[in-house]
């Protein structure tokens, strides 16, 4: 019934029957969260990441109401130059309407772990996800949620400094959701490498992420895991260089009343527009490092289930 409703690439569903290893990239941060045409080519430099390191990417969106499993270059293209008001930014809540009014949506990480799932996809590259407004503790990300219930696993540069970080944890801790450091023992702050904030374990290889992986699949778990990666050295901008912009668009947001979904792609254009090209470099840098290192977790679990079976 379900899987009816997807319409799946061929290439993709060859990949997912033959139990290749397959990630899953998200369309908010292409329709709301990049200007064209910086957004075209991250989503196909990310997809090249994924291809790269071995598995087959699946950039997910719903097109004239469709659930789209992988999307071809046309349909990037035209969903990257959709007008932001032409196309819902879809969390768990939108998926329905959409369907139902045959609409354009771009997933969040909340959406796209629910329809990466439902094709049976279990990794998922991006950027940064939602989680807890700063000064506004009842704004909380469908994103953490979803991470408590749906069994995808998201790899992605920790959460961006508009946020409350530290509740943003405590709504993880009690979600149930493992936050795991790439190579990292701090929380990596989307811009900037690492936090003050410790993670639940630091990972040193995709292996590892594998096994443990694996083990939660074993005992029947239903949540999500986070993975955090450290955007490339080469191209951090430090936590002190980014944060008085980021405060500067956390009170103007403030000031004028901007709520809700809004919040997030308001916040990010505005400190696009705020900084030097440097932001948009880190954000570039971490998106294709993140496809390129879902890419080797995904080859290593499929490894690793080949093994046991
Ligand atoms: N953070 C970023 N870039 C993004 C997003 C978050 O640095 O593009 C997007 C993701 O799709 C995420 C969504 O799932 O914003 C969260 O929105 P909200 O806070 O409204 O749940
Ligand atoms: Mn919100």
């Amino acid at each position: 019934m379900t899987l009816n409703l997807l319409k799946v690439l061929p290439e993709i569903a060859d990949a997912l029957a033959e139990n290749r290893p397959v990630v899953a990239l998200e369309s908010t941060v292409i329709t709301h969260g990049l200007p064209w045409p910086t957004n075209i080519e991250t989503a196909k430099a990310m997809e090249a990441a994924v291809r790269e390191s071995g598995s087959v990417p699946a950039t997910i969106a719903l097109i004239n109401g469709e659930l789209r499993i992988g999307l071809t270059d046309d349909d990037l293209e035209f969903m990257a130059k959709l007008p932001s008001d032409d196309v819902r930014k879809c969390s768990r809540r939108d998926l329905p309407s959409v369907i139902a009014n045959k609409g354009h949506g771009s997933t969040t990480v909340a959406a796209t772990m629910i329809l990466a799932d439902l094709a049976g996809i279990q990794f998922f590259a991006t950027g940064g996800i939602g989680g807890v407004h700063r000064g506004h503790n009842f704004d909380v990300s469908a994103d953490l949620m979803e991470l408590g219930k749906t069994p995808t696993t998201v790899i992605c540069s920790g959460a961006k400094a508009i946020l409350d970080i530290p509740n943003t944890l405590e709504v993880l801790e009690t979600q149930g959701v493992p936050v795991l450091g790439y190579q990292c023992d701090k929380l990596p702050l989307f811009y900037s490498r690492e936090s003050e904030f410790e993670v639940n374990q630091r990972v040193d290889s995709a292996n590892e992420i594998a096994e443990i992986v694996y083990a939660k699949h074993q005992l029947g778990l239903k949540n999500g895991t986070l993975v955090t990666v450290p955007v490339p050295a080469e191209e951090e901008v430090p936590a002190g260089d980014i944060q008085s912009i980021i405060d500067t668009a956390v009170k103007e947001a403030d000031n004028e009343g901007i709520k809700g979904a809004k919040i997030t792609p308001w916040l990010l254009s505005r400190i696009a527009e705020l900084s030097s090209n440097q932001s948009m470099k880190a954000n570039i840098a971490l998106l294709k490092n993140n496809g390129r290192v879902a890419g080797q977790i995904a080859s290593a679990y499929q490894e690793l289930v080949n093994l046991k079976n």
